[in-house]
Protein backbone atom coordinates (compact mmCIF):
# COMPACT_ATOMS: atom_id res chain seq x y z
CA UNK A 1 0.00 0.00 0.00
CA UNK A 2 1.74 3.60 -0.49
CA UNK A 3 0.26 7.19 -0.43
CA UNK A 4 1.87 9.95 -1.40
CA UNK A 5 0.37 13.27 -0.48
CA UNK A 6 1.37 16.66 -2.42
CA UNK A 7 0.31 19.44 -0.12
CA UNK A 8 1.39 23.00 1.00
CA UNK A 9 1.00 23.99 4.76
CA UNK A 10 -1.59 22.66 7.17
CA UNK A 11 -3.99 24.92 6.65
CA UNK A 12 -7.58 25.37 4.37
CA UNK A 13 -7.27 22.42 1.61
CA UNK A 14 -4.01 21.23 2.27
CA UNK A 15 -4.61 20.26 5.54
CA UNK A 16 -7.58 18.50 5.87
CA UNK A 17 -6.25 15.51 3.75
CA UNK A 18 -2.75 15.67 6.28
CA UNK A 19 -4.64 15.85 9.48
CA UNK A 20 -6.99 13.21 8.67
CA UNK A 21 -4.35 11.04 7.44
CA UNK A 22 -2.91 11.44 10.71
CA UNK A 23 -5.91 11.45 12.68
CA UNK A 24 -6.14 7.47 10.86
CA UNK A 25 -2.81 6.55 11.67
CA UNK A 26 -2.08 6.04 7.79
CA UNK A 27 2.18 6.38 6.85
CA UNK A 28 2.03 8.90 4.12
CA UNK A 29 4.82 10.30 1.96
CA UNK A 30 4.61 13.89 2.43
CA UNK A 31 5.61 16.24 -0.85
CA UNK A 32 5.35 19.18 0.21
CA UNK A 33 5.12 21.52 -3.02
CA UNK A 34 6.25 25.48 -2.33
CA UNK A 35 3.04 27.64 -2.99
CA UNK A 36 4.65 30.75 -2.95
CA UNK A 37 7.53 29.55 -5.60
CA UNK A 38 4.49 28.12 -7.85
CA UNK A 39 5.60 24.74 -7.18
CA UNK A 40 1.74 23.71 -7.97
CA UNK A 41 2.25 24.89 -11.70
CA UNK A 42 4.92 22.72 -12.62
CA UNK A 43 5.15 20.40 -15.19
CA UNK A 44 5.83 17.32 -13.00
CA UNK A 45 2.88 18.39 -10.18
CA UNK A 46 0.73 19.27 -13.54
CA UNK A 47 1.04 15.15 -14.74
CA UNK A 48 -0.39 14.54 -11.05
CA UNK A 49 -3.22 17.28 -10.71
CA UNK A 50 -3.78 19.07 -14.60
CA UNK A 51 -5.54 21.93 -12.88
CA UNK A 52 -2.42 22.83 -10.83
CA UNK A 53 -4.03 23.35 -6.98
CA UNK A 54 -2.75 21.82 -4.10
CA UNK A 55 -3.57 18.99 -2.57
CA UNK A 56 -3.56 16.02 -4.25
CA UNK A 57 -3.52 12.19 -3.40
CA UNK A 58 -1.81 9.10 -4.83
CA UNK A 59 -2.98 6.54 -3.08
CA UNK A 60 -1.79 2.53 -4.90
CA UNK A 61 -1.77 4.81 -8.36
CA UNK A 62 -5.08 6.40 -7.80
CA UNK A 63 -5.17 10.08 -8.23
CA UNK A 64 -7.14 11.86 -5.55
CA UNK A 65 -8.16 15.92 -5.64
CA UNK A 66 -10.69 18.08 -3.58
CA UNK A 67 -9.70 18.03 -0.15
CA UNK A 68 -12.96 17.33 1.56
CA UNK A 69 -13.99 14.64 -0.64
CA UNK A 70 -10.59 13.24 -0.57
CA UNK A 71 -10.92 13.34 3.46
CA UNK A 72 -14.02 11.03 3.35
CA UNK A 73 -12.02 8.97 1.02
CA UNK A 74 -9.36 8.63 3.97
CA UNK A 75 -12.28 7.71 6.26
CA UNK A 76 -13.52 5.43 4.24
CA UNK A 77 -10.54 3.70 2.71
CA UNK A 78 -7.99 2.96 5.62
CA UNK A 79 -8.82 1.17 9.11
CA UNK A 80 -8.01 3.80 12.02
CA UNK A 81 -10.67 5.70 14.45
CA UNK A 82 -14.04 6.76 12.07
CA UNK A 83 -13.98 10.54 11.61
CA UNK A 84 -17.52 10.13 10.50
CA UNK A 85 -21.03 10.19 13.50
CA UNK A 86 -23.01 7.15 12.85
CA UNK A 87 -26.21 8.91 12.88
CA UNK A 88 -28.09 9.83 9.77
CA UNK A 89 -28.60 13.42 11.46
CA UNK A 90 -24.98 13.56 12.82
CA UNK A 91 -24.34 12.38 9.22
CA UNK A 92 -26.02 15.35 8.07
CA UNK A 93 -24.63 18.01 9.82
CA UNK A 94 -21.01 17.42 10.10
CA UNK A 95 -22.01 17.54 5.76
CA UNK A 96 -23.76 20.44 6.47
CA UNK A 97 -20.72 22.20 8.08
CA UNK A 98 -18.39 20.54 5.50
CA UNK A 99 -20.46 22.33 2.53
CA UNK A 100 -20.33 25.61 4.29
CA UNK A 101 -16.91 26.23 4.85
CA UNK A 102 -16.15 24.70 1.47
CA UNK A 103 -18.64 27.30 -0.44
CA UNK A 104 -19.63 29.68 1.82
CA UNK A 105 -17.09 30.85 4.54
CA UNK A 106 -13.56 29.29 3.55
CA UNK A 107 -13.48 31.54 0.31
CA UNK A 108 -13.74 34.43 2.63
CA UNK A 109 -10.77 33.33 4.82
CA UNK A 110 -9.04 33.19 1.55
CA UNK A 111 -9.73 35.85 0.20
CA UNK A 112 -8.37 37.65 3.16
CA UNK A 113 -5.30 35.48 3.60
CA UNK A 114 -4.55 35.99 -0.07
CA UNK A 115 -4.56 39.86 0.61
CA UNK A 116 -2.36 39.73 4.27
CA UNK A 117 -0.07 36.88 3.59
CA UNK A 118 0.45 35.49 -0.24
CA UNK A 119 0.16 38.59 -2.03
CA UNK A 120 2.73 40.34 0.07
CA UNK A 121 4.83 37.49 0.43
CA UNK A 122 5.34 37.28 -3.37
CA UNK A 123 4.66 40.90 -4.69
CA UNK A 124 8.69 42.35 -4.38
CA UNK A 125 9.57 39.64 -6.97
CA UNK A 126 10.52 40.80 -10.33
CA UNK A 127 7.42 41.82 -12.46
CA UNK A 128 8.33 39.98 -15.80
CA UNK A 129 8.50 36.61 -13.80
CA UNK A 130 5.66 37.16 -11.77
CA UNK A 131 3.75 37.63 -15.12
CA UNK A 132 5.39 34.40 -16.70
CA UNK A 133 4.75 32.25 -13.28
CA UNK A 134 1.29 33.57 -13.35
CA UNK A 135 1.07 32.63 -17.00
CA UNK A 136 1.19 29.34 -16.68
CA UNK A 137 -1.24 28.38 -14.41
CA UNK A 138 -3.71 26.27 -15.63
CA UNK A 139 -7.17 27.81 -14.07
CA UNK A 140 -8.32 30.91 -15.23
CA UNK A 141 -9.78 31.73 -11.97
CA UNK A 142 -6.65 30.77 -10.25
CA UNK A 143 -5.13 33.09 -12.66
CA UNK A 144 -7.50 36.14 -11.30
CA UNK A 145 -6.55 35.46 -7.78
CA UNK A 146 -3.13 35.59 -8.12
CA UNK A 147 -3.27 38.77 -10.03
CA UNK A 148 -5.67 40.45 -7.70
CA UNK A 149 -3.33 39.39 -4.15
CA UNK A 150 -0.29 40.58 -5.87
CA UNK A 151 -1.89 43.86 -6.97
CA UNK A 152 -3.56 44.17 -3.80
CA UNK A 153 -6.42 44.62 -6.12
CA UNK A 154 -9.35 42.76 -3.98
CA UNK A 155 -12.50 45.71 -4.37
CA UNK A 156 -13.92 46.83 -0.90
CA UNK A 157 -17.02 45.44 -1.98
CA UNK A 158 -15.61 42.27 -2.43
CA UNK A 159 -13.34 42.49 0.97
CA UNK A 160 -16.77 43.91 2.94
CA UNK A 161 -18.80 41.08 1.83
CA UNK A 162 -15.58 38.74 3.40
CA UNK A 163 -16.15 40.73 6.44
CA UNK A 164 -19.85 40.14 6.66
CA UNK A 165 -19.23 36.10 5.97
CA UNK A 166 -16.79 36.17 8.89
CA UNK A 167 -18.70 37.97 11.13
CA UNK A 168 -21.31 36.27 10.52
CA UNK A 169 -19.38 32.34 10.15
CA UNK A 170 -18.28 33.40 13.71
CA UNK A 171 -21.29 33.86 15.13
CA UNK A 172 -22.87 30.44 13.82
CA UNK A 173 -19.99 28.68 15.02
CA UNK A 174 -20.13 29.97 18.46
CA UNK A 175 -24.03 29.17 18.75
CA UNK A 176 -23.18 25.33 16.96
CA UNK A 177 -20.51 24.94 19.77
CA UNK A 178 -22.63 26.17 22.27
CA UNK A 179 -25.08 23.20 21.58
CA UNK A 180 -22.44 20.31 21.23
CA UNK A 181 -18.95 19.39 22.09
CA UNK A 182 -18.13 19.23 18.52
CA UNK A 183 -18.86 20.94 15.16
CA UNK A 184 -21.06 18.02 13.87
CA UNK A 185 -21.78 15.73 16.42
CA UNK A 186 -21.03 14.89 19.58
CA UNK A 187 -17.34 12.83 18.47
CA UNK A 188 -14.97 14.32 16.96
CA UNK A 189 -15.54 14.58 12.80
CA UNK A 190 -14.44 15.53 9.49
CA UNK A 191 -16.09 19.09 10.03
CA UNK A 192 -14.27 19.72 13.08
CA UNK A 193 -11.14 19.08 10.84
CA UNK A 194 -12.32 20.91 8.17
CA UNK A 195 -13.45 23.86 10.31
CA UNK A 196 -9.84 24.24 11.99
CA UNK A 197 -7.86 24.17 8.93
CA UNK A 198 -9.82 27.60 8.27
CA UNK A 199 -10.42 28.81 11.57
CA UNK A 200 -7.11 28.04 13.82
CA UNK A 201 -5.98 31.41 13.36
CA UNK A 202 -9.08 33.04 14.22
CA UNK A 203 -8.27 34.31 17.43
CA UNK A 204 -5.33 36.17 15.74
CA UNK A 205 -6.55 37.08 12.61
CA UNK A 206 -9.89 38.17 13.95
CA UNK A 207 -8.98 39.53 17.63
CA UNK A 208 -11.68 41.01 17.88
CA UNK A 209 -14.51 39.05 16.94
CA UNK A 210 -13.08 35.68 18.31
CA UNK A 211 -11.63 35.14 21.76
CA UNK A 212 -12.31 33.97 25.29
CA UNK A 213 -14.51 36.35 25.74
CA UNK A 214 -16.91 36.78 23.32
CA UNK A 215 -16.79 32.89 21.78
CA UNK A 216 -15.66 30.79 24.46
CA UNK A 217 -17.04 27.59 22.68
CA UNK A 218 -14.92 28.45 19.73
CA UNK A 219 -11.58 29.12 21.85
CA UNK A 220 -12.67 25.60 23.94
CA UNK A 221 -13.04 23.69 20.25
CA UNK A 222 -10.39 25.25 18.73
CA UNK A 223 -7.81 24.34 21.56
CA UNK A 224 -9.57 20.65 22.01
CA UNK A 225 -8.49 20.42 18.32
CA UNK A 226 -4.63 21.79 18.62
CA UNK A 227 -4.39 19.57 22.23
CA UNK A 228 -4.41 16.55 19.68
CA UNK A 229 -1.60 14.75 18.62
CA UNK A 230 -2.66 14.52 15.48
CA UNK A 231 -2.70 17.39 15.06
CA UNK A 232 0.60 18.87 16.54
CA UNK A 233 2.31 16.52 14.58
CA UNK A 234 0.54 17.87 11.58
CA UNK A 235 1.26 21.54 12.17
CA UNK A 236 4.64 20.54 12.80
CA UNK A 237 5.09 20.16 8.88
CA UNK A 238 4.33 23.46 8.45
CA UNK A 239 6.98 25.55 7.03
CA UNK A 240 5.84 29.26 6.85
CA UNK A 241 4.86 31.73 9.58
CA UNK A 242 1.47 31.16 8.51
CA UNK A 243 1.10 27.55 10.06
CA UNK A 244 3.30 28.92 13.40
CA UNK A 245 0.14 31.30 14.02
CA UNK A 246 -1.37 27.65 15.58
CA UNK A 247 0.77 28.23 18.99
CA UNK A 248 -1.90 31.27 19.95
CA UNK A 249 -3.97 28.03 20.66
CA UNK A 250 -1.23 27.63 23.40
CA UNK A 251 -2.57 29.98 25.53
CA UNK A 252 -4.40 30.23 28.55
CA UNK A 253 -8.21 30.72 28.79
CA UNK A 254 -8.09 34.57 29.42
N1 LIG B 1 -11.48 22.89 -4.07
C1 LIG B 1 -10.08 22.56 -4.04
C2 LIG B 1 -9.30 23.87 -3.98
C3 LIG B 1 -7.81 23.66 -4.08
C4 LIG B 1 -7.09 25.00 -4.10
O1 LIG B 1 -7.53 25.95 -4.77
N2 LIG B 1 -5.98 25.06 -3.38
C5 LIG B 1 -5.20 26.28 -3.33
C6 LIG B 1 -4.37 26.30 -2.08
S1 LIG B 1 -5.34 26.43 -0.62
C7 LIG B 1 -4.22 26.25 -4.47
O2 LIG B 1 -3.79 25.21 -4.88
N3 LIG B 1 -3.83 27.41 -4.94
C8 LIG B 1 -2.74 27.41 -5.87
C9 LIG B 1 -2.88 28.40 -6.92
O3 LIG B 1 -3.92 29.03 -7.00
O4 LIG B 1 -1.91 28.56 -7.64
C10 LIG B 1 -9.79 21.69 -2.83
O5 LIG B 1 -10.52 21.78 -1.84
O6 LIG B 1 -8.87 20.87 -2.87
Amino acid sequence: MSVALYHWEPNANSGKPMLALVEKGVAFESRYLDLLNFDQHKPEYLAVNPQGTIPAMVHDGRVLTESTAMMEYVDEAFDGPALMPAGAADRWRVRWWMKFMDQWLGPSFSMVGWSVFVGPSVRQRDPEELDAAIGRIPLPERRVAWRKAISGNFSEAEMAESKRRIALGIDLLERALGEREWLGSDVYSLADINGFNSGYALPLSQPGLANDALTPNIMRWLRAIYARPATRQTWAMGRTQMASRVSILESEPA
